[in-house]
């Protein structure tokens, strides 16, 4: 067993979870780290100890420079669409079904909840395998991906991006509002693989703490949300969630 996984506060979760009838899953990069995605702020391997996120993740980064955002992203977009599920999104697909209402919430834009099986996901900073225009946001075509500059869009006035949340922009209206509604109203929210440092996500714990939910972070390292949480499970999401499984199945 994982060093970190105390026996009995898995138990007290899975006690908590047979009660519950609505559960909330805030879900960041560290739950895909085990497919292989890089998260952004682990030292080393995240992608801003190695890229400047000014100079990628904003949309002043694309405006000054739309060639070398897209190619960015277009290796990223590559990367993702070769990686799997791990056991934690899996795990996750297995525990929606147990609920009234499950709602999972994600930061992530790889789409590995939905290959995993999870239903209406809710994505916050949007989907890299998608790109809209840069002007009139409206979707365009996956077939433009492989191009070296960014494709025009048929509105004429300007270019295709990624379909993805940069520091600055608004997160979908219905995205944020679903999300924030399931967190007043949850018995039960995980706070999952994510540092809990960016806004409005990061809020999202803290209202289901001060609505009454029980409150479950599973990351190895501690957030500004730890002295929160009801719960810490200091593990690997892929090794914490399927044991949590075993535990309600068992
Ligand atoms: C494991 C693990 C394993 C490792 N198992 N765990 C309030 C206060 C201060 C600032 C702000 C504020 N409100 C807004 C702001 C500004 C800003 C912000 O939050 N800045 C902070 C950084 C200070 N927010 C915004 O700009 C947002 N927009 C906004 O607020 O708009 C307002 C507005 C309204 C109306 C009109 C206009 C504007 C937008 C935020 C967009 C974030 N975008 C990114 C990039 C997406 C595209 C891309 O992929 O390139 O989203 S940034 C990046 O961070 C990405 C992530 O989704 C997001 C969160 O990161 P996450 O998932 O937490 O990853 P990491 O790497 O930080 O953490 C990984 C964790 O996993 C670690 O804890 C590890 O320990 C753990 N881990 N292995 C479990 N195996």
């Amino acid at each position: 067993m994982h060093p970190d996984l105390d026996t009995a506060t898995i138990h007290d979760i899975a006690t908590a979870l047979r009660r519950a009838r609505h559960v909330a899953v805030l879900t960041g990069a560290g739950v895909s780290a085990e497919s292989g995605v890089p998260t952004f702020r682990d030292a080393q391997t995240g992608l801003w100890a190695k890229f400047r996120p000014e100079d990628l993740a904003t949309p002043e980064a694309f405006a000054r420079n739309p060639p070398m955002v897209w190619q960015w992203y277009a290796e990223r977009r590559e990367a993702v669409a070769r990686v799997a599920p791990n056991p934690g999104h899996h795990a996750l697909a297995k525990l929606q079904v147990r609920f009234e209402t499950f709602t999972l919430i994600t930061q992530n834009v790889d789409g590995l909840h939905a290959k995993a099986g999870n239903r209406n996901v809710i994505e916050l900073h949007g989907n890299i395998l998608k790109t809209k225009c840069f002007e009139c946001n409206a979707p365009q075509s996956p077939a433009a991906d492989h191009a070296i500059q960014p494709p025009p869009c048929s509105c004429g006035k300007s270019v295709c991006r990624p379909d993805v949340v940069w520091f600055g922009e608004a997160l979908p209206a219905k995205a944020i509002d679903a999300a924030q509604r399931a967190a007043r109203s949850c018995d039960v929210f995980f706070s999952i693989g994510t540092s809990t440092q960016v806004y409005p996500a990061a809020e999202l714990p803290f209202t289901a703490k001060q609505r009454g939910a029980l409150v479950v972070e599973i990351n190895p390292d501690a957030t500004p949300f730890t002295p929160h949480a009801d719960h810490v499970i200091r593990a690997p999401s892929g090794v914490a969630l399927p044991r949590l499984i075993a535990a309600l199945e068992g």
